[in-house]
């Protein structure tokens, strides 16, 4: 059996500890599997960790190594290895638990690996907008629809740096970068201008999240040499859904990306969109692929459709509701318990309480700033207020439970 891991620090522990031991009927599937075969008593693995984690919380205290890598007040508790064989049924039982039921667990789980109060804020900006050759049905920067965007140039290495330094002074810890590419392909002075950007973003002490389009292994190497830390690329729907939303690419060719940013050691940022005209079952599907990767994407963004005027969505798809949003966060959350999960685009259709339920369905990221790609986010105002009421607080940088892992593992040694 692997032995459990823990690691957390002071008075935060105890905050973690007294919270992971909530009594959980163990109704639904187990989450987490031990060397290989699947615990069937998540509650009895939790109990056992409590005296574990004396132990821990006094090796922690003693270990300058791990004090100093460790984020300020946050707490983790990895409970052994994170299941990747989830079955669809087991996903979809989990999806239709009854709603406080499913958030309770949600809540619990979130725990387990993160400090539920930090909230990281992220900032979008878009290098390369529109002009788009691909066909995708919600997309404003395709060129076969007629929307308001208008194709503009590559934005130069000064300008990002400028906007990087903006998002980071408004408290942002990772800064995404977009362009409206199929696919990176031979853009060489355009990767050139990326890997400077990239490159610089990264001494600026932020996380750098890149999102082009398809890249083969060596552009992927290439950009984690740059200081590229994560790359985002969403398989959007599950593969039965996806033809009827994007026709110029298959769910194979994303995979085939993402196994490329995988193997040269990058964070892989994969999620989809709610409201294209998917059923219960394709967000199921999602989840389900997305659970069963050989390694679990460290980033789940969860989209809610924009509705863009000009789009076939803008008619074939629909806003989703608090309640289907909730309900699919909360089962990434528990599914992929080490993994953030973002209540990305489309925040502008929820109330402030409607954004509330989703965090405590265990979303822990957002992105600020008034605009997102090419369409409009909540005001910085109405999000710092938003998590005053709520008494939430940002996230550091470069401090997911990868990083915990690490500091885990020190402790161990000490
Ligand atoms: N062109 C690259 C690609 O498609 O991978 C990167 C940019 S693309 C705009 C990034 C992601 O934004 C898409 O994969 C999609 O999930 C999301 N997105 C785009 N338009 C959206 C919309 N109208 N509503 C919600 N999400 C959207
Ligand atoms: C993701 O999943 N959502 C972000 C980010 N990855 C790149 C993009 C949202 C785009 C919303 C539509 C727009 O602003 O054009
Ligand atoms: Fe192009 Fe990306 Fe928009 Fe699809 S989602 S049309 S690939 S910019």
């Amino acid at each position: 059996m692997l032995s459990s891991r823990l690691w957390s620090r002071g008075a935060a522990l105890g905050r973690a500890s007294s919270s992971i031991v909530s009594p959980t009927p163990s109704v639904a599937p187990p989450i987490f599997a031990t060397g290989g075969s699947i615990a069937s008593a998540h509650v009895r693995k939790i109990q056992e960790l409590q005296a574990e984690i004396e132990g821990l919380k006094a090796a922690a205290a003693q270990s300058p190594a791990v004090q100093e890598k460790a984020p300020a007040g946050s707490h983790a508790v990895d409970l052994g290895v994170v299941r990747t064989d989830w079955t669809r049924e087991e996903i979809a039982e989990i999806y239709r638990l009854p709603f406080t039921e499913l958030l309770h667990r949600a809540s619990v789980t979130h725990r387990m690996a993160f400090d539920p109060l930090e909230v990281q804020r992220c900032t979008l900006l878009s290098i390369k907008t529109g002009g788009c050759n691909e066909d995708c049905k919600y997309c404003a920067q395709s060129t076969r629809y007629k929307t308001a965007v208008k194709p503009e140039p590559m934005m130069s290495v000064e300008a990002v740096v400028e906007a990087a330094g903006r998002a980071k002074a408004a408290g942002s810890t990772r800064f995404c970068m977009g362009t409206a590419w199929r696919e990176l392909g031979n853009k060489k002075g355009a990767f050139g201008k990326i890997l400077k950007m990239v490159s610089e973003v990264n001494g600026m002490g932020l996380e750098v999240c890149c999102t082009l389009g398809m890249v083969n292994v060596h552009q992927a190497r290439q950009l984690k040499e740059a200081g590229l830390t994560a790359y985002n690329h969403n398989l959007d729907t599950s593969r039965e859904h996806y033809p009827s939303v994007i026709s110029t690419r298959t769910y194979d060719d994303r995979l085939q990306t993402i196994k490329n940013v995988r193997e040269a050691g990058i964070s892989v940022c994969c999620g989809g969109i709610l409201g294209l005209g998917e059923s219960e079952s394709d967000r199921v599907g999602l989840l389900h692929e997305l659970a069963t990767m050989e390694k679990h994407p460290e980033s789940v963004p969860v989209n809610a459709l924009v509705p863009i005027e000009g789009t076939p969505m803008m008619e074939g798809g629909e806003v989703p509701t608090v309640f289907q949003m909730a309900r699919t966060i909360a089962t990434a959350r528990i599914i992929m318990p080490r993994s953030m999960v973002r209540l990305s685009a489309g925040r502008m259709s929820f109330t402030p309480i409607e954004q509330t339920v989703m965090f405590l369905a265990g979303a822990n990221s957002i992105f600020t700033g008034d605009k997102l790609l090419t369409t409009a986010n909540p005001a910085f105002d109405e999000d710092a207020k938003l998590f005053e009421d709520l008494g939430l607080k940002g996230k550091a940088p470069f401090t997911s439970p990868l990083v915990h892992e690490r500091a885990t593992q020190a402790v161990q040694a000490a």
